[in-house]
């Protein structure tokens, strides 16, 4: 289903590409920017990013330009930020990074329009007959401004509708309209922006349970309908003393053969304090293991880690005694977690490779297509 933005995305990877070709040449594995890298595979890496430091701190830009070729707004795009008030909507911050991204060659993945949390309370206390109008709206006018927009490629359209036992949450979404705000969402979406992908994104999803299996059950029905859902979101916060969800490919690969896309969209690594050098390693390897994960499922978009740096990440403020789950630390220092994305993007293990680099030749086409880079 060619669209002017996917087709643009081929174009981005192809130079991307090129570019990227003549990275190989330098001494194995030893560098590269996590992007440079993604794109030789078809694949995004990408980072939420926050409004107050992309504004105010240059090493945050920096490393926010030069390592992802992909951004979701941590809080910017969401109801409260968009739309505070009835018909009163505010784009600074949303505009901010959709600008930011297209300034540096970067997509944006649009997170997020109907959700429990972050939603204003004069949407919460709406009767029915409102509520669905009012969602209709806000929906039609966020994706709307961004619809011709080629930078703005996807939308988180609902978020976290499950709850932790796989039954539907009893939001406020779900108590006023029923389960059929859900297919009203993705339609108004659509209706929309006809080229944007759409996805229903969750947590606890990464593994084969219960609420995975709820979320399958769902989108498998929804598409039955003709529902346009195109993709499904794994937000990934996993924690090292819970374990690796060791069947996240097996996983992601049954919503594959649904026909959707999947992507990982808010990965990070969390520990209990105090960091030490094992707990780096240990996350390191989750890292790699989502990433091979990835890179296993040909219908993977590609992996959103949430945030870059351990100044900004949202852990030690929501876990207590928890923290340092992200891949570069306060100091925008890189962690093992960095070098394991690195090396599991780049498809190699490191090397003391001390040869010098070749001369480069005439970069070969890219074989990204389409189809293989399609965000
Ligand atoms: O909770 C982690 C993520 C789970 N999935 C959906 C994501 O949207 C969610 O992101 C987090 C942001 O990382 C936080 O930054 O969502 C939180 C809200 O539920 C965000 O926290 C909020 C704080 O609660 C507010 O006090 C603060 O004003 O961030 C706001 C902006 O800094």
């Amino acid at each position: 289903m060619p669209s002017s933005k996917w087709r643009s995305l081929a174009v981005v990877c192809a130079v991307a590409s090129a570019a990227a070709s003549v990275l190989i040449a330098t001494p194995a594995h030893a560098d590269g920017t996590l992007r440079g890298h993604a794109v030789e595979r078809g694949k995004f890496i990408g980072a939420a990013i926050a409004t107050t430091p992309l504004a105010n701190e240059t090493a945050y830009r920096n490393i926010a330009s030069t390592e992802f070729n992909q951004i979701t707004a941590e809080n910017a795009m969401k109801w409260e930020s968009t739309e505070p008030n009835d018909n009163q909507y505010t784009f600074t911050g949303a505009d901010q990074i959709v600008n930011f991204a297209t300034q540096n060659n970067q997509q944006v993945h649009g997170h997020t329009l109907v959700w429990h949390s972050q939603t204003p309370g004069w949407v919460q206390g709406l009767n029915a007959t409102n509520m669905r109008a009012a969602m209709n709206e806000h929906i039609a006018t966020v994706v709307g401004r961004y619809a011709n927009n080629a930078t703005v490629v996807s939308w988180d359209v609902v978020n976290e509708v499950f709850d932790d036992n796989g039954n539907m949450r009893q939001s406020f979404w779900f108590n006023t309209l029923g389960q059929s705000y859900i297919a009203d969402a993705f339609r108004a979406a659509r209706a929309a922006d006809p080229n944007a992908r759409l996805c229903i994104n969750d947590y606890n999803v990464e593994g084969i349970n219960a609420k995975s299996t709820a979320m399958f059950n769902l989108v498998q029905s929804l598409r039955a309908q003709n529902v346009p859902v195109d993709c499904v979101g794994f937000q990934g916060h996993l924690a090292i003393q819970f374990g690796f969800p060791n069947d996240i490919q097996q996983n992601m690969q049954r919503f594959a053969n649904l026909g959707v896309q999947v992507r990982v969209t808010e990965l990070d690594v969390r520990m209990q304090t105090p960091r030490t050098a094992a707990k780096d390693t240990t996350q390191a390897q989750y890292y790699t293991n989502v990433i091979n994960a990835c890179n296993a499922v040909t219908a993977c978009a590609g992996v959103t880690i949430w945030g870059f740096t351990d100044k900004y990440s949202w852990v030690p403020d929501t876990f207590s005694g928890e923290g340092f789950a992200l891949i570069y630390d306060n100091n925008y220092a890189v962690k093992p977690a960095y070098t394991a994305v690195h090396n599991a993007l780049d498809g190699g293990t490191p090397t003391n490779d001390t040869t010098p680099p070749t001369t480069p030749g005439t970069p070969t086409a890219s074989a990204i297509t389409s189809t293989g880079a399609t965000l």
